[in-house]
């Protein structure tokens, strides 16, 4: 089975990177042959400063290797380093309805944040489309945010298989079960996010242990005093689901336990918690951060590995589109 997941080296990585992201790269590696890559090229769909992401870049990369991808089990690759990224995604966008484009959620809400609405912000979906059905990706380990956009690759895999024949494998997306879409503390009822989010709302994988105390303890919370999940309590629900996400416990042992102690001691262990789970992902990202050479020959493994794999599919795109291929 082939696994894919691509993740943004754009602002500080948070909480909810992590519960969608990494912490289901870590599990998902083990159930087959696995990709992940660090998306640079969908980076500069908004405004970006060019120094930040060549630091992101190699931050982010650290970062996936210290929260538990194994480099002898998953191929960890920079997106910019496998051209066939971005020729897929011209070919793709010949199989891509505007219309369709023009109804993603993520378009529109960026789209009315930005000053300068770029024509990538309205292709990324493409771009994505081709990263994963490049590697005839099985499963896609993601959050919530990102169902809209995976509809949208598994469409246009449907799509290019009716027209131009068997290609691509049609992906199925893996979402957790608890803690598919973390949300800002501050306002619950929006997803924790880089760049729509509150600061204050938003733990980041690199805060230090007593920025995670104050920004939990200030947390907003719901009405009544009782821990328990529920549409009416989406303060609450969120960081039960933190809870679990940091300790692997249900939520509803959770909310057994917190059953009518109210919120003060819940908030206190929800962030010991997260300190816990944290400190010691971030000593392992501060060695490899440490260490530019080490992290250079990592990246160039994964590209060399995905290089050879994309080949072949890239190949039979431009074939079966009716280039001219040179022998
Ligand atoms: N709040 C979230 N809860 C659960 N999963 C989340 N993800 C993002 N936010 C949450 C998942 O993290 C993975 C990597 O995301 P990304 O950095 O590639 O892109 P993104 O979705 O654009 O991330 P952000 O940080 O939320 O940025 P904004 O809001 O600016 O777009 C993905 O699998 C994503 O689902």
């Amino acid at each position: 089975m082939r696994i894919f997941s691509g993740i943004q080296p754009t602002g500080a990585k948070h909480f909810g990177n992590y519960s969608g992201g990494f912490r289901q790269y870590a599990a998902t590696q083990e159930l087959g042959e696995a990709f992940f890559c660090v998306v640079d090229l969908h980076s500069i769909t908004v405004e970006h400063d060019p120094k930040d992401l060549r630091e992101r870049t190699l931050d982010l990369a650290a970062m996936l290797f210290a929260t538990g991808l194994d480099p002898q089990r998953s191929t960890v690759f920079v997106q910019s380093h496998v051209t066939a990224h971005a020729e897929s995604a011209w070919l793709l966008s010949a199989v891509t309805s505007y219309g369709q484009l023009g109804r993603m959620t993520q378009f529109k809400e960026k789209g009315e944040r930005q000053e300068f609405v770029s024509a990538g912000l309205f292709t990324y979906p493409i771009l994505m489309a081709g990263d994963i059905l490049l590697y005839r990706t099985d499963r896609v380990p993601i959050g919530d945010d990102q169902r809209q956009h995976l509809e949208l690759a598994r469409d246009i895999a449907e799509r290019f298989n009716a027209r131009f024949g068997d290609t691509f494998v049609v992906p199925e997306g893996v979402y957790p079960e608890v803690g598919a879409r973390i949300m800002d503390l501050q306002e619950p009822t929006k997803k924790m996010s880089t760049t729509g989010g509150t600061p204050q709302g938003t733990i980041l994988m690199l805060d230090p242990p007593d920025v995670i105390r104050k920004k939990v303890k200030s947390a907003v919370t719901d009405s009544g005093s009782e821990v328990r999940r529920g549409d009416d309590k989406p303060g609450v629900t969120n960081l039960i689901d933190i809870m679990t996400v940091a300790t692997g416990e249900t939520p509803g042992a959770i909310e057994v336990r917190y059953d009518s102690g109210g919120y003060g001691q819940f908030k206190a262990d929800v962030a010991e918690a997260v300190v816990a789970l944290l400190e010691p992902v971030q000593e392992r990202y501060r060695e490899l951060r440490d260490d530019p050479g080490e992290l250079q020959r990592l990246l160039r493994i994964g590209a060399d590995k995905a290089r050879e794999v994309t080949a072949p599919t890239l190949e039979a795109m431009y074939e079966r589109m009716g280039f001219v291929r040179l022998r």
